[in-house]
């Protein structure tokens, strides 16, 4: 196991880090970098045909620059630090400064033009997953074409024949370099900007890493049993919400690159399925879900129109993708009696405490010591109490009145008087007929979630 600096070293041994500066490579577009794990406000188009920018969780959109009708990206490859929730930083490999790699965004009919520097210790390639473009540009070292080498640039260029939901990652030492965090989304909006359009477009990239508390290295080994859970290479607590105005139409895209499928379930609402990384689905054969799932090395897009106000849950179904930091060899302990084993314990152990014998929720509480550079398995605080949740697990939104294009955390929902679970203390309010419409308190389902 290489420790941080050894990683950076293996780096820096053969790459100086400045070795790409600007003077040192004139021709080549700016690599912008990002160093935070904010969610950034998207990039509008400046130029060309109008679309409305998707905007990435924790993440950032790739600027470009045109150069004779051609839109230049420059992409780098390199060791980064990416906070996966506040207390905890993983050392993994990504692009331009953060793991998922910026989100390219550009518009069906572009001929584009992606410089892809490598600054990582062995040869990289970037496959482009879903595009329809030469063999030769496909990504996959060895039979496309050979990989880049440590400290060499590649170009790939190719045209953008159809719109749709994609991703991109490596094709070089595939397993090490995924596990590492290396992927990244890539969306290419509709030559017709009425074409499908939506007000607010969000993008999730499932990610999977397995980390020891207290380590910072990712095992690249690990085939199922991972320890953290990620969207955008964040967990829960750290993920930000998804704020939606009331009445604008959403959509959420969502890709896997990790070894298993994940149910992607979101609370208060049907959606359509709308788009999968094969094309968009035509508006007869959409079909209405709650949990999508989103197999492996698959994208899907789902849409609804965001009428219902509330704070809405959005999580993995598999329950263990709800947790941070497991651990997968804890015995269960749900109805046994420690009481003697306990007493008996603190006589060795002073501050021994049994855990989990009336179920676990305890631990959404405790503020137990961890190791540096770790976060408890479930946590995180909403306005009612512990969430007892981590992993691959947000909130949406949904506000009266919040600004188009206004990605700000609005603060928790305040249910109105008569609409939130309450202690039954004995007495009820009077019965009221069915009939009478102030006993209406559930909002009316309309047929909002197909395809305008
Ligand atoms: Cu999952």
């Amino acid at each position: 196991m290489f420790n941080r600096r050894q990683l950076l070293g293996a780096g820096a041994a053969l790459v100086s880090t400045a070795a790409w500066s600007k003077t040192a490579n004139a021709g080549l577009p700016e690599a912008a970098i990002m160093e935070t794990a904010a969610t950034q406000p998207p990039l509008h188009p400046q130029s060309g045909p109008d679309y409305n920018p998707v905007v990435t969780l924790n993440g950032w959109t790739l600027p470009f620059r045109m150069n004779n009708g051609v839109k230049e990206f420059h992409l780098v490859a390199e060791p980064v630090e990416r906070e996966v929730a506040e207390g905890m930083t993983a050392y993994l490999w990504g692009y331009n400064g953060q793991s998922p790699g910026p989100t390219i965004e550009a518009v069906e009919g572009d001929r584009i033009r992606i410089f892809v520097t490598n600054k990582l210790p062995e040869h990289t390639s970037v496959h482009w997953h879903g595009l329809i473009l030469p063999s030769g540009m496909d990504g996959v070292s060895g039979l496309s074409h050979p990989g880049i080498p440590t400290g060499k640039t590649f170009v790939y260029e190719f045209d953008l024949v159809k719109s749709g939901t994609f991703m991109y990652h490596p094709h070089a030492d595939e397993m090490v370099q995924m596990a590492m965090g290396m992927m990244g989304m890539f969306i290419v909006h509709p030559k017709d900007p009425n074409f499908r359009r939506v007000d607010r477009d969000f993008l999730i990239m499932l990610n999977a890493f397995d980390i020891d508390p207290g380590m910072y290295v990712p095992k690249v080994m690990t085939m199922l049993d991972f320890s953290l859970w990620g969207w955008n290479s964040r967990v829960f607590p750290g993920i930000d919400p998804l704020p939606i105005g009331k009445g604008e139409r959403a959509r959420i895209r969502v890709g896997n690159l990790t070894m298993t499928n994940h149910p992607i379930h979101m609370h208060g609402y049907d959606f359509a399925v709308t788009c999968t990384d094969g094309g968009w689905v035509k508006p007869e054969a959409q079909w209405p879900e709650v949990s999508i799932d989103i197999p492996v090395g698959a994208m899907r897009a789902f849409e609804f129109d965001a009428i219902y106000e509330g704070d809405w849950a959005i999580h993995c179904h598999k329950s263990h993708h709800t947790m941070n930091a497991m651990g997968h060899d804890v015995p269960t302990f749900v109805g046994a009696d420690k009481r003697n084993l306990t007493k008996k314990i603190r006589n060795l152990q002073p501050e021994y405490m049994p855990m989990g014998t009336a179920g676990m929720a305890d631990m959404g509480v405790m503020e137990m010591e961890l190791p540096d550079n770790t976060i408890p398995m479930m946590t995180g605080w909403g306005p009612h109490g512990p969430l007892e949740m981590g992993g691959m697990f947000s909130v949406v939104k949904v506000r009266e009145g919040l600004t188009p294009g206004d990605y700000s955390d609005p603060g928790w929902y305040q249910n109105p008087p008569g609409t939130q679970a309450y202690e039954w203390t004995g007495e009820l309010p009077e019965p009221r007929k069915a009939a009478d419409a102030q006993t209406q308190i559930t909002p009316r389902p309309g047929s909002h979630n197909t395809a305008g």
